[in-house]
């Protein structure tokens, strides 16, 4: 398994968030946190390409929002912040050896963090950043490939869909409680943590282990019973920016 990660700019401090951190983002802590990070995705065995910061995108460290990876084929998105739009050629360019490109064309927007996928069916957040025009374009590219594309609407709180769930396995999705109805992943069974830790939602699962946020220890002993092996890490200055685990890598 390889995963494409993206070093973090000094601009960082400006990410994008719906709430202006307070303290502010430190950067280096952001760095450290990262390379923490990375070091797990290694220690999983996983092979980690590092794309170079992007000083002009403060968001770019978010690279799961430029791409979606089924099989050989990729869908480099059209992100719904404007601001993030050029994120995208970079890992275009890092992922077109590897794999079949599709480019998603304006007007659809679409951002990876609202993609989850479960055995041959992804699950697509009709966020405020991805739109019905997004998801027509993921379905088409991808049903030639035995994929089936479901839009799933989220309230507008909701930046992402994968800000309240995330998938374990095929066949379990962790999910805050509340925050989505009980059938939106048909009979996928629900692993269900309390509404107060729903930021840990966001977990990155490889195989038996799984890398969740640190201090949210109700979600750990969750997944520690549901039978994974936890690796907990520091995710403050993603958080600040709105983003988590999954948020910083593209698995392929
Ligand atoms: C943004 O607002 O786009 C970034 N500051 C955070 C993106 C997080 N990405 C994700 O959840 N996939």
């Amino acid at each position: 398994m390889l995963a494409l990660v993206r070093s973090i700019p000094d601009s960082y401090a400006q990410a994008l968030a719906a709430v202006p951190a307070d303290p502010p983002i430190d950067v280096e802590d952001a760095r450290a946190q990262h390379a923490a990070y990375v070091a797990a995705l290694a220690g999983l065995g996983i092979e980690v390409i590092t794309l170079d910061a992007d000083e002009a995108h403060p968001d770019c460290v978010f690279v799961e929002d430029t791409a979606v990876v089924a099989g050989d084929v990729a869908v480099i998105t059209r992100p719904g912040a404007p601001s993030r739009q050029g994120e995208v050629a970079a890992v275009a360019a890092a992922l077109a050896g590897r794999l079949e490109l599709h480019r998603m064309p304006a007007p659809a927007t679409l951002d990876g963090g609202d993609c989850l996928r479960l055995g041959t069916t992804i699950y697509v957040g009709r966020s405020a950043r991805t739109n019905d025009l997004g998801v027509s374009f993921l379905r088409q590219m991808l049903s030639g490939h035995g994929i089936t594309v479901v839009s799933v609407p989220l309230p507008p709180e909701v930046l992402h869909l994968k800000c309240v769930c995330a998938r374990l396995d095929d066949d379990r999705v962790l999910v805050a409680e509340g925050a989505l109805p009980e059938d939106t992943f048909g009979e996928t069974a629900l692993v269900r943590i309390p509404a107060d830790e729903a930021y840990a939602a966001n977990v990155l699962a490889v195989g038996g282990a799984v890398l969740c946020a640190d201090g949210f220890p109700r979600t750990q002993e969750t997944l520690e019973s549901a039978g994974f092996r936890t690796i907990p890490l520091l995710t403050t200055e993603a958080r600040k920016a709105d983003g988590a685990l999954t948020c910083m890598s593209i698995l392929l």
